[in-house]
């Protein structure tokens, strides 16, 4: 089974993230692990702490020769802003007073991460709960992403909407449909998006969504959005029906959910099928050569928790960012009394980025239910494995009911 963790404060030295459990001979860079942390890092509507940033990885132990040794994998991503931190982040108790944070923002961890953990000052909520964790998680991820391409999956995101602006064009609809180009190829769709400003197919849209965020940054306000990943090449089988936390969807959802800001997951069409007829949101089957197809994937590419070798589709919901240089109602905690929030530098909006780390995380757990079912302690036993099931797979079914 494998498992990361991540540490690190968001103005500490470092962030730090451990892999473990990906068999050996996994060929990876840390060119290749930069170029998906740079991804992350774009975005027309991100705050000024992205020009002090420019996030790039040390890999620290588990690969040797570019290629993982099967031992667990460290990286360390320096905090570049931490030079303007080291007081107020000191690990021993500095000298002199450093100015304490009272006043909760709504909607952050401020006032639940005091409450808690009875701090004394919001800033040691505020430093982990912080968003630039997910860098470390998309490092972690990189490895999930290139074990993953290895047998042909391809994970890709666009953003569908920031603010409430849509393209005209419903491209998940499509997808939905299995009527679209973008359903072929995970990657391509983000070699797209990472084109755009805000990571959107549709350049109307894009202008649209740009000035709505000049718009913001006058008013002090932030936005949210959706977005949309897709994964390719998933063979049939990953996840189970038979105990509850091994189903592929649950174990997508809860993910995705663990980004900070993210507030919703639909897999397939999600909500929009709970109004509709049962005939149209399931998925017919045809035999189609030498094996099953669909006409349509409105199940994402996942039945009774199981993929189903179409491809998988989400589409998640990011809340707008909860820091806003306009003022909202809080309590400051030093004179419980009501006043507005404090203003600290912030996004106006990171949707673009989210999307990149929900494709980390869903390289993540697709990698991890892949390797449930296929196993291997090298990368070449896995392929073994991988192989053996896919290629028999259809035809035991076949002869299995013909006897
Ligand atoms: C974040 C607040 C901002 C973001 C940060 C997440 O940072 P700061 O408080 O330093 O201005 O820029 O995101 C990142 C640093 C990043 O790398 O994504 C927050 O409160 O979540």
């Amino acid at each position: 089974m494998i498992r990361f963790l991540t540490s690190g404060e968001s103005h500490g030295k470092a962030l730090v993230t451990i892999v473990e459990g990906f068999p050996s001979n996994i060929p990876i860079s840390a060119d290749y692990i930069n170029h998906h942390l740079k991804r992350r890092q774009g975005g027309y509507g991100r705050s000024v702490r992205m020009k002090i940033e420019s996030d790039s990885v040390q890999i620290l132990s588990g690969i040797r020769f570019g290629k993982t040794l099967g031992s667990p994998i460290s990286f360390f991503i320096e905090n570049k802003d931490w030079i303007n931190w080291q007081k107020v982040l000191s690990i021993e108790k500095p000298t002199g007073s450093i100015k304490k944070i009272k006043v909760p923002r709504p909607g952050h961890a401020d006032l639940v991460g005091v409450t808690k953990y009875n701090f004394h000052d919001i800033r040691n909520s505020i430093e982990r709960s912080s968003a630039r964790e997910t860098a470390a998680r998309v490092a972690a991820g990189s490895v999930a992403r290139k074990f993953l391409e290895h047998f042909g999956i391809q994970i890709g995101s666009y953003v569908e909407s920031i603010g409430g602006i849509y393209s005209t064009q419903d491209y998940f609809s499509q997808l939905l449909q299995n009527k679209s180009s973008l359903g072929k190829n995970g990657w391509p769709i983000s070699v797209k998006a990472d084109k755009s400003l805000v990571r959107v197919l549709d350049l109307i849209q894009e202008k649209k969504i740009i000035n709505k965020i000049k718009l913001v940054k006058k008013s002090g306000d932030t936005l949210g959005g959706t977005f949309i990943n897709v994964a390719t090449g998933v063979p049939v089988g990953l996840g189970s029906f038979m105990q509850y936390d091994r189903r592929l969807d649950a174990d997508i959802a809860f993910h995705l959910m663990s980004i900070n800001a993210v507030k919703g997951v639909e897999i397939g069409s999600g909500f929009a099928s709970a109004e509709e007829y049962g005939s149209q949101v399931h998925d017919e089957i045809t035999i189609d050569g030498k094996s099953f197809s669909r006409k349509t994937n409105h199940s994402g590419g996942i039945e009774g928790g199981i993929s189903n070798g179409f491809p998988i589709l989400l589409r998640t919901a990011m809340k707008p960012i909860s820091t806003l240089a306009r003022p909202l109602r809080t309590v400051d905690l030093g004179s419980m009394k009501n006043i507005t929030s404090r203003y600290e530098r912030s996004d106006f909006t990171a949707v673009p980025s989210c999307a990149v780390v929900a494709e980390s995380m869903l390289a993540w757990v697709l990698a991890k239910h892949f390797l449930l079912k296929f196993g291997g302690d090298s990368l070449e036993e896995t392929g073994d494995n991988f192989n053996s099931f896919t290629k028999k797979s259809f035809s035991r079914v076949r002869k299995g009911f013909k006897k």
